[in-house]
C-alpha cells in the first residue's frame, strides 16, 4: 500500500497514462493529484474524467481547476440568457491561463458529464493532510492557511479568497517571503508538497536541462517539496514528477508529445 503525489499534469494524457503505469498504481495505492491536471496541453479533460472514475485517487485543486470552476459554474445560464457577465470565462481562456483545450472539450460533453465534474470540482480538495509512517504530509496546489483542521479542507469548507491564495500563491515569491517571513506554514514539523512553480525556475534541473523535484529541508524554517517539474512548459526541458511518500523514490516521465 504506497501513497504517491504528482502534480501539473496540464493537460498531458499521454505523459499521465505512462506514468500509472511506470508506477504500477494499485487498487491499494493512493494517488494524490495536486492540482493543474487541465490547461494548456490539449487532454485535460480525458485526464480528469479518469481521475474521477479511479477510486484511489484524489485530485486537491488548482488554480486552472480553480479557474475552470468560476468560468462553468453558470455557463449554462450565461449562455442561455445571451449575459456579458463573461470576466470568468475569459479570464480562464486567455492565452496565459490557456483554457481553450479544456473548454472546447468540455462543451462538447453531455450535460449530465458537465454536471458530474463541476461537481466533483466543487468536493475536491483544496489541502489534504495524511500521515505516512511517523511523516506528517500537507498537500496543497501552491500554498497554505494558517487555519486549524486535522484532515485538510475541501472546496466547501473555505471562502472563495481563501482557495485563490492556497492555489495561486507563489512561494518562492521573494516579497511574498518578506511579508510571510514571521509564520509562512503553521507546522514546522510537518513536509509541505507543492507544485504550481516549475522548478526550472528555481534551477532545479539535470544535466539535460530537464525539471527536476525541489527538495529543501530547511526553507525559510520549513521542510517544503515543489514537485512541478515543467509540463507547462510544453519543451524538452518538461518532465511530470512521481513521488513515493513510503520512501521518497522520485519517478519522471519526460513530455510525451509537444503539443504546438
Ligand atoms: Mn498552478
Amino acid at each position: 500500500m504506497s501513497n504517491y503525489v504528482m502534480s501539473d499534469v496540464h493537460g498531458q494524457y499521454k505523459s499521465y497514462m505512462k506514468m500509472l503505469k511506470k508506477i504500477d498504481l494499485k487498487a491499494e495505492d493512493t494517488l494524490y493529484v495536486l492540482g493543474d491536471a487541465i490547461d494548456r496541453g490539449p487532454d485535460g479533460i480525458k485526464i480528469l474524467s479518469d481521475i474521477m472514475k479511479r477510486p484511489n485517487v484524489e485530485l486537491i485543486l488548482g488554480n486552472h481547476e480553480l479557474l475552470m470552476l468560476d468560468a462553468l459554474k453558470n455557463f449554462d445560464e450565461i449562455k442561455s440568457k445571451d449575459r456579458h457577465d463573461t470576466d470568468d470565462i475569459d479570464l480562464w481562456l486567455d492565452p496565459c491561463n490557456g483554457g481553450e483545450y479544456t473548454y472546447d472539450n468540455y462543451v462538447k460533453l453531455s450535460a449530465q458529464k458537465r454536471k458530474a465534474i463541476i461537481q466533483y470540482l466543487e468536493n475536491a480538495w483544496i489541502i489534504k493532510k495524511i500521515k505516512v509512517g511517523n511523516k506528517n504530509y500537507h498537500l496543497s496546489h501552491a500554498y497554505t492557511t494558517l487555519r486549524k483542521s486535522k484532515e485538510g479542507f475541501r472546496y466547501g469548507d473555505l471562502s472563495h479568497d481563501e482557495i485563490w491564495d492556497i492555489v495561486w500563491m507563489n512561494i518562492f515569491d521573494r516579497a511574498f517571503i518578506r511579508e510571510n517571513a514571521e509564520k509562512l506554514y503553521p507546522n514546522k514539523k510537518a513536509i509541505y508538497i507543492c507544485g504550481h512553480t516549475f522548478t526550472q525556475r528555481l534551477d532545479c534541473i539535470d544535466d539535460l536541462g530537464r525539471g527536476l523535484v525541489y527538495h529543501n529541508t530547511d526553507y525559510h524554517g520549513y521542510h517544503v517539496y515543489n514537485i512541478d517539474c515543467g509540463m507547462a512548459l510544453n519543451n524538452k526541458s518538461s518532465q511530470l514528477a512521481c513521488m513515493r511518500l513510503e520512501d521518497g523514490e522520485i519517478m519522471y516521465v519526460p513530455l510525451e508529445s509537444r503539443t504546438k
